[in-house]
């Protein structure tokens, strides 16, 4: 899953090498994205079951669970289109992709109320994003989507196309394809149809319970959409980082600085919550010459070389995204000197990144604030 599926800024999925992209649900409006919204309940999801699955009775029908949930779900309206939100305990939740960015947020029941809404908590990582609104709509509650069997019947209730298609919500029908784990984020995946504006429709089981919200699909098919599952939604709503601190930390400043061997296979470390830092040293021989990088296939690592004062000796950064940042710099005396590693954005997150230090020929580095 990791080496297959990538989450770039929360709009879309690529398959890695960049051959298959994949659309992301976004507004129904014309295309970027489609939502996929579920209900999710207050209570705090169960532990992700590591026991046998239990399999779900099927109590109700499609169209019980269809007026059960229904009400729930709304048309989340921004500047770029519209989208679907669900509402839970917490709030409305939609995508990240959807809501980032939007001045104006609106959310719709499919009465045609509609009120305004505000972010009160996004994360791209997750992609997802909780909205507040006084819009009266009565909250789904959530289920573990491990807590159902592969082939589980499911129905995604939202609103593809939502300027289209007014009125009530479009109710689908498919299974759970498949629960997936991709770099600490769980997924439901279902062939219930998703399309433009299915992004923040609820995925619910056959009890009404919410068990994902769509966020994007992959393939043409149209039969492969993945909506972020309530263990993961739990997370967000808690606040939980999604990524723990590397197994450098703490690192967080020069004097914590762990040795980085040079001409050693890369280590592969992570920027794990916004403004985290991680600081390595080098030991130098005078005239000594090194290159270090960092790598990165989805963040923007900024990466700085200090000598042991403290002082900035040379910075440089990757130049943009989906790239690494590489520093050449000759030792014009022995001894310890350092690097520092960061994210260009101050609120970035780096899911992981390689860094690694290669001897150099004299003559290939240059000695910047020489
Ligand atoms: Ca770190
Ligand atoms: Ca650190």
């Amino acid at each position: 899953m990791k080496s297959s599926l990538q989450w770039t800024t929360g709009a879309s999925l690529r398959v890695a090498g960049g051959a298959g992209v994949l659309f992301a649900l976004t507004l129904a409006t014309h295309p970027p994205w489609y939502a996929l919204a579920q209900g999710t309940q207050p209570t705090p999801l169960s532990t992700p079951s590591t026991t046998a699955p239990t399999a779900t009775p099927l109590p109700l029908t499609e169209a019980d669970v269809a007026s059960l949930v229904a009400p729930s779900v709304v048309q989340v309206v921004t500047a770029s289109g519209s989208a679907s939100g669900v509402k839970v305990v917490q709030g409305v939740l939609t995508n990240n992709h959807v809501a980032a960015g939007g001045d104006q947020i609106e959310v719709v029941r499919s009465d045609g109320t509609r009120r305004e809404a505000r972010v009160v908590r996004t994360d791209p990582l997750y992609d997802l994003a909780l909205l507040a609104t006084d819009l009266d709509v009565p909250r789904l509650d959530t289920e573990a989507a491990r807590r159902h069997r592969q082939g589980d019947p499911v129905l995604a209730i939202g609103y593809p196309f939502g300027p289209v298609l007014t009125g009530p919500p479009t109710v689908s029908r498919g299974v759970l394809s498949a629960v997936r784990e991709a770099e600490g984020v769980v997924y439901v995946q279902t062939d219930a149809a998703m399309d433009f504006g299915s992004s923040g429709s609820a995925i619910v089981d056959m009890r009404g319970k919410l068990i994902g919200v769509a966020a994007g699909g992959l393939g043409l098919s149209g039969g492969l959409n993945l909506g972020v599952a309530t263990e993961s939604i739990q997370d967000f709503l808690n606040g939980v980082p999604l990524l723990g601190p590397d197994a450098a930390e703490p690192d967080d400043t020069l004097e914590q600085a762990r040795p980085l061997q040079i001409d050693a296979q890369p280590e592969r470390r992570s920027l794990h919550i916004p403004g985290d830092v991680d600081w390595v040293s080098l030991s130098l021989a005078g005239d000594e010459s090194v290159a270090v990088f960092t790598e990165s296939s989805h963040c923007d690592t900024y990466l700085q070389f200090y000598d042991s004062d403290g002082t900035l000796l040379a910075e440089d950064d990757d130049g943009g995204e989906n790239g690494g940042s590489r520093l050449a710099f000759t030792a014009l005396e022995a001894g310890a000197y350092y690097a520092r590693v960061s994210h260009f954005a101050a609120t970035g997150i780096c899911r992981s990144y390689d860094l690694a230090a290669q001897n150099l020929p004299a003559l290939e580095a240059s000695a910047p604030g020489a």
